[in-house]
């Protein structure tokens, strides 16, 4: 036996506790501690087995390490069935997270008791995989309705032990002494035949009832994975448990966990599991401990700060709001509670809820009401001279120890923090609209940001249940950054001549969530216009803008208008194409000289993925992010981008950086190469052959 697996007697039932932190996973001497634990409490006399986790959680799954390396015996199938085969019965005591592999061995006990605030799942499709040690069939055999285990299997969303008890899933529920009453039930049924409660035993039938269930519920399943395949092939492992005896669906299963394993999607989806894990963690220079945040103060209440401050109150943390006049404040939390108002209708919230969240929301056009403020997130006008000003009455204002972010998305927050007295309070806590909804966090560490500044702001990601990614100060930081060659490439696509629904689709083909004209469309063309405008592009880059501006000129904004790049139903919102977008397209082609030709879907995904991929390398290069998976964490959260591809860089290290590179070197020596910046870093990488991974292991701070 095994450190990680103790046995414990208590009269004649043996507790066998694995304890294997922080979350108990399947590892591999947990699993060799299990098999020999089962012998040692039949050697020690026990009448009944009780399996439990310590640390307030049974098991969270098999160990994701793990996977991709070696299998070291014993597997996890094998386990459970040695579980399932014991002749002593075994009383799972079921409490914290029970997912996965956790859940599969639940399922091989013989009887299971939960806390009723448990988390019960198998959310491998989460990770690109399936329910591989008997998931897909001991859970039909199990519950009654096939329904159940076909969502639990396909949305990996686990489900409570209260829920699981009304499902089936477990024998009892216990609010509190889990273990003590998995040991009671294990007395209880100590000397009773069980052997029914063998799942593996239980013959499913087909009936036409159950076969049109799987039929109906196939198609969604589909639509929901968007373009995952893992929820299709686990739904089809729980439709064999009806189809074929126990033993061929195992064989079924773990054939396709095998095949899954090795798959690009799991590993993407393995290594964005990881990244957004090791985004959330403070750069290791970093020391101290967070600020203390009672009552954060939010300037502007349109679209950007009305989000933020809706975070902020669900969270349950008091926000003060402050804007110019009393109009814009009316506006501003009408917007909010109307926002609010359809989560009621959909169930999401209740009234009383929204109440409670309104209540902790307080108002005023003065800056002296943020003096009670521990941190003061500003989200006006993306100009730096009303940053500036913002800037500097906060500073006059705010409270010592406070801090203040800007959620600028572009700006230098080096020239925000100097405005004030206290550069070290400055940071950016970037938002992705809508705020409320969106899960991202960009937070900036400007050039003189305090480490526990820095530390509130990853700690608020946290409260306000936000992935956050480090970025340094840079144009546009980690994503907005990247965007700029990856629309650049895109609206280049259209001059050649593809058109914008072509572009849209090859990458919603490829699995983001909108395409690039779609997405400006909804943004509005007339932000991009105006952003252009400012920066004052040169020749070659306004070039590539002629008809997106020219659209702009004739009053074609997008969807705020009814049309952009495509026309807009008004009831429906439906797109389809706008002719004269289409005309003002050919017209800028032939001003400009082009001579169209036909572009493959093949050539719209390398280049614009490419190009992120070459500016999210020139982004770590020059140390903007940390880490390339900090980039994939920001790409996934904050832009759409399809999270079983990992992120822009993860995809480039699985189509190999060597190709990448070599097509990047041949588009910047070819007719387009000036709209090309080869990141020295990538052709380092590439010619050297180390990994993103590897150079994240030894760079990443
Ligand atoms: C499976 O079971 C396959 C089987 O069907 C078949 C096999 C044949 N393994 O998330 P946290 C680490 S697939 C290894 O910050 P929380 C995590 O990386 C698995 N490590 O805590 C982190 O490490 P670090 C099915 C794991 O409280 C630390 O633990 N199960 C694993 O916010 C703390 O994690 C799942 O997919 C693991 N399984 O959330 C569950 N899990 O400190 C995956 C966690 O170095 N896990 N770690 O960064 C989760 O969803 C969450 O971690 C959990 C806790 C909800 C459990």
């Amino acid at each position: 036996m095994t450190q990680s697996v103790g046995l414990e007697m208590r009269d004649n039932v043996a507790i066998l506790w694995i304890d294997n932190p922080p979350v108990n996973a399947l590892s591999h001497h947990v699993r060799a501690g299990i098999v020999t634990g089962l012998e040692k409490a039949s050697d020690a006399g026990a009448k009944a087995i009780v399996l439990a986790g310590k640390g307030g959680t049974f098991i969270a799954g098999a160990d994701i390490k793990e996977f991709g390396k070696p299998l070291q015996e014993p597997g996890l199938p094998s386990v459970c069935d040695t579980i399932e085969a014991t002749a002593l019965p075994v009383v799972a005591a079921v409490e914290g997270n029970t997912l996965g592999g956790g859940l599969e061995v639940a399922l091989s006990c013989h009887y299971r008791v939960a806390n009723a605030k448990a988390k019960l799942g198998l959310p491998e499709v989460n990770l690109g995989l399936l329910p591989g040690a008997g998931g897909t069939q001991r859970l039909p055999r199990l519950l009654q309705n096939p329904v159940e285990s076909i969502t639990m299997v396909s949305s990996g969303r686990p489900v409570s032990g209260a829920k699981a008890a009304e499902i089936g899933l477990v024998d009892k529920t216990v609010d509190s002494g889990t273990v003590e009453a998995a040991v009671a039930l294990a007395n209880e049924i100590a000397e009773q035949d069980f052997e029914n409660r063998r799942l593996s035993r239980v013959t499913l039938e087909m009936t036409d009832a159950i076969a049109a269930g799987f039929d109906a519920a196939m198609p969604t399943i589909a639509r929901k994975a968007k373009g995952a395949i893992a929820p299709i092939r686990a739904t089809e492992c729980v439709r064999a448990a009806y189809e074929i005896p126990f033993n061929e669906g195992m064989k079924k299963e773990r054939a396709t966990f095998m095949e899954l394993v090795v798959s690009d999607q799991s590993k993407a989806l393995r290594h964005i599991f990881f990244a957004e894990r090791a985004s959330a963690k403070p750069p290791k220079d970093v020391k101290g401990d967070p600020r203390v945040v009672k009552k954060v103060g939010i300037i502007g209440a349109g679209t950007m700060g009305g989000g933020i401050a809706m975070t902020y109150a669900e969270a349950g943390i008091p926000v003060t709001v402050l804007e110019m006049t009393e109009d814009a404040l009316d506006r501003g939390f009408a917007t909010m509670e109307k926002n609010w108002a359809r989560g009621i209708k959909s169930g999401r919230i209740t009234k009383e809820g929204v109440a409670e969240r309104m209540a902790r929301l307080e108002r005023t056009t003065s800056y002296d009401d943020l003096a009670d403020c521990d941190l003061i997130v500003e989200a006006v006008f993306e100009t730096m001279a009303i940053k500036k000003e913002v800037f500097g009455k906060l500073d006059a204002v705010a409270k010592k120890g406070a801090v203040l972010a800007t959620n600028t998305s572009y700006l230098d927050i080096n020239e925000i923090a100097a405005e004030t007295s206290r550069p070290a309070d400055v940071l950016g806590m970037h938002y992705f609209s809508p705020a409320n909804i969106m899960p991202l966090l960009e937070i900036v560490r400007a050039d003189e940001t305090a480490d526990d500044a820095l530390l509130t702001a990853l700690e608020m990601a946290k409260k306000t249940r936000k992935t956050p990614a480090i970025a340094r100060v840079g144009h546009g930081f980690i994503g907005n950054r990247m965007l700029t060659p990856y629309l650049r490439q895109a609206n280049l696509l259209v001059l050649e001549g593809a058109s914008p629904d072509q572009v849209d689709k090859a990458l919603t083909d490829f699995g983001w969530a909108m395409g690039p004209f779609a997405v400006s469309d909804l943004a509005g063309l007339d932000i991009g216009y105006k952003s252009r405008q400012d920066q004052k592009l040169d020749e070659h880059e306004s070039r590539i803008y002629t008809a997106a501006d020219r659209l702009v000129e004739a009053g074609f904004l997008g969807q705020k208008s009814g049309a952009g790049f495509y026309t807009y139903d008004p009831e429906t919102r439906a797109r389809s194409e706008n002719s004269e977008a289409t005309r003002i397209v050919s017209e800028v082609r032939s001003e400009l000289g082009i001579n169209t030709r036909e572009i493959s879907d093949e050539e719209i995904v390398e280049r614009t993925q490419f190009a992120l991929a070459n500016e999210g390398a020139h982004v770590l290069g020059e140390g903007v992010a940390a880490r390339a998976s900090d980039i994939d964490v920001v790409y996934n959260y904050g832009y759409g981008y399809p999270r079983w591809r990992g992120g822009p860089m993860h995809y480039a290290e699985s189509v190999g950086l060597k190709t990448v590179a070599a097509k990047i070197s041949e588009w910047s020596d070819g007719a387009g190469g000036v709209h090309w910046t080869p990141s020295d870093l990538l052709m380092e990488l590439a010619e050297s052959g180390q990994s993103l991974a590897d150079w994240d292991k030894e760079n990443a701070s």
